[in-house]
């Protein structure tokens, strides 16, 4: 049986299959390593959405219609701030907010991220060990046909992902250095599941940090498919693939992570494409990827633990 387990993800398909993961495993057994290169500041204040997707998703406090942010959530203080001429094309939800005051206050005092980042899930009572990929900046920059570099959320969030892209820079990976006790979570880990989220986006930069695909390579490495059917469940994964001359499908996501796979799941309507991606030594297991309910992301988990347990034991 598969006990610990390292999840890369970021966004809210990766979240998703976390929290699923979080539900089939022990206390303390799941390490969710997240993308932070999404981070920016808005209104004056650090916001992390991909931690904060993970923490909320694990927490059962996530708004279930956006997969951002928080249920329940109101929007008092941004309609204010917005009423008084500032910046509205970011949504900060009241209770949301909470979580960014404190982050930037903690950072502001010298506190790391990652410390901060655990200190968070602890509140929360998340007993899973979140990671930020790095306490050091990272920034994803988006080179688009016409609007040249845009920072990643003003492509995602302002320009609602339209603009065409033509490839991804991320501005500080080449000095970062992965979060403290991270690297020991991997050498302690039987297998790495990479979470379907973004490979470009939301997985490239995690595996870029210096460090992380060198200690990640020893390891058996099971990704699961962001594209059903040729499409994105959520985002704009299918759309870069396009715009970057690639066709999106899933068996173009497994030929992107390669030779770091032991393993791939993909989704029952793309079956056809386990001989392809065979092909290229990846063993692959088709089911229902689809994570519309609670009960979807531990079932899909559980597959994808059972699926683990088959390969680290050769059958
Ligand atoms: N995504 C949106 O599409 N619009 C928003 O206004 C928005 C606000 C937001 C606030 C906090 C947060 O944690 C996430 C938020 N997101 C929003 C999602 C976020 O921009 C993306 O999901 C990720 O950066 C991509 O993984």
């Amino acid at each position: 049986m598969i006990s610990k387990v390292v999840a890369l993800a970021g966004g809210v398909g990766g979240a998703k299959l976390a929290d699923g993961l979080y539900r089939c495993l022990a206390p303390g057994d799941l390490s969710v390593i997240v993308n932070t290169a999404d981070d920016f500041v808005h209104y004056g204040l650090n916001i992390s959405p991909d931690l904060d997707t993970v923490c909320y998703a694990l927490a059962g406090l996530a708004n279930p219609e956006t997969g951002w942010g928080r249920e329940g959530e109101t929007w008092q203080a941004i309609h204010n701030a917005v009423q008084l001429g500032g910046p509205d094309w970011f949504n900060l939800g009241d209770r949301d907010l909470g979580t960014h005051l404190e982050r930037t206050r903690r950072l502001r005092q010298g506190d790391l991220l990652s410390e901060i980042t655990s200190d968070f899930a602890r509140a929360w009572g998340i007993s899973a060990n979140i990671f930020p990929m790095s306490n050091d900046l990272v920034a994803t920059m988006v080179s688009t046909v016409d609007d040249g570099e845009l920072p990643f959320q003003e492509y995602f969030v302002k320009r609602g992902c339209e603009p065409r892209v033509t490839g991804f820079r991320f501005a500080g990976i080449e000095t970062a250095r992965p979060a403290p006790f991270m690297l020991e979570a991997i050498e302690g880990a039987q297998v790495v599941v990479i979470c379907p989220s973004n490979p470009w986006v939301s997985i490239r930069p995690i595996l870029d940090i210096p460090g992380i695909r060198q200690q990640i390579q020893g390891k058996h490495i099971v990704a699961v498919s962001p594209i059903i059917g040729g499409k994105a469940v959520k985002g704009p994964a299918a759309k870069m693939y396009t715009e970057l001359g690639m066709t999106p499908s899933a068996s173009t996501v497994a030929g992107q992570y390669g030779s770091l796979l032991s393993g791939f799941v993909l989704d029952r309507v793309d079956g056809d494409q386990t001989d392809k991606i065979r092909q290229s030594g990846i063993i692959s297991f088709a089911t229902n990827t689809l994570m519309s309910t609670a009960e979807d992301r531990e079932r899909l988990a559980s597959e994808v633990l059972d699926f683990c347990d088959r390969i680290i034991g050769g059958k």
